[in-house]
């Protein structure tokens, strides 16, 4: 996806309306699958859009967004690099009267009102699964002591965040096994990244410890499989692996035994944010002063080796 600017084609007529939006970067097929959903989306629903690419660095996606604010759109939709950091740009679109919706990943900020609503994925609730799949994996007959290695994302992202208090709080409650986190990893949701953590650690710490790696995304996740292949450590069997997103590469591995449990992260946001999108203007349009959800949060589930690897639905990324 290249910096567009573009006006509808097909089925709404086109509005009168220009929605920025602002997107993170393109490091994994998750990523790329949710630009498509929210571009086509918007552009079959009628509204104009300005579409900029943050290259990951929120450096990037300040400047775009401050020309959106420059360009007077109606409307500031933008995906979250980073949690922090987003106080004087969003005070800026505030007095051009400019309202922000927040998609993916949330930001932590003092006030409230800089931003409308978020919509996303509940990583709370992921984190949550990918601990009971790891609190399940072994008896206490098997194992009292299971270690764990953690690959989160960026440390400072809100999955990042989410993802590992999500998984430590589930963990914890397993009676008659301690399950520890034996040390977590920061990578950048890169294949690349994942491989090479992967690899470093093999080189300078005991793996043989390790019964499950937990991987924030399958990006990484296919790096570390990579890392794995090239010790012989069979991937799935040696070690559990339990990742997160649902890419269609990492459900073939699921398929294959490699990969143990797949939680699934919905990047389908494109129908959610048009309601929301609709829902804001009609309420501006009518005058009753109502608020669209601060939050709204995705449907998502769970693929594992426990379940019926048959019936998992076709994937769209
Ligand atoms: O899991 C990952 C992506 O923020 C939820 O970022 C997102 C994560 C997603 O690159 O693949």
């Amino acid at each position: 996806f290249a910096n567009v600017s573009c006006t509808p084609q097909e089925s709404e007529p086109e509005k009168d309306i220009i929605i920025g939006f602002s997107q993170s970067g393109i490091e994994s097929s998750w990523r790329k699958r949710h630009t498509e959903s929210i571009l086509s989306a918007l552009k079959s629903d009628g509204y104009q859009v300005m579409y900029r690419n943050g290259m990951m660095q929120q450096s990037q996606q300040i400047q775009d967004i401050r020309a959106f604010i420059a360009y007077k759109v109606d409307m500031i939709v933008f995906t979250p690099i980073s949690h922090t950091g987003w106080d004087a740009v969003l005070k800026e679109a505030k007095q051009a009267n400019i309202p922000v919706i927040l998609v993916d990943r949330d930001i932590t900020i003092d006030d409230t009102s800089l931003f409308t609503s978020h919509i996303g994925p509940n990583f709370k609730a992921e984190g949550n699964r990918a601990g009971i799949y790891a609190s399940s994996c072994f008896t206490s007959e098997e194992k009292s002591e299971v270690n764990i290695l953690e690959v989160s994302g960026n440390a400072d992202s809100y999955g990042s965040i989410l993802r590992h208090s999500g998984f430590d709080e589930t963990i914890r409650n397993r009676s008659n096994i301690t399950l520890t986190i034996k040390e977590t990893l920061y990578g950048n949701y890169t294949r690349t990244m994942g491989e090479e953590l992967m690899r470093n650690y093999i080189k300078e710490k005991n793996i043989k410890e390790i019964d499950i790696i937990y991987s924030h995304n399958d990006e990484m996740t296919l790096g570390i499989l990579d890392a794995l292949d090239a010790v012989d450590i069979k991937p799935g069997k040696d070690i559990k692996i339990i990742t997160i997103d649902g890419q269609n590469d990492v459900i073939k591995e699921l398929k294959k035994g490699r990969v143990n449990c797949v939680v699934e992260c919905n990047p389908d946001a494109g129908p959610y944010l048009i309601s929301a999108i609709e829902r804001y203007f009609k309420y501006q349009e009518d005058g009753s002063n109502k608020e669209i959800p601060r939050e709204i949060y995705m449907t998502e589930t769970v693929f594992s080796d426990k379940g019926d690897l048959d019936a998992i639905p076709p994937r769209n990324y």
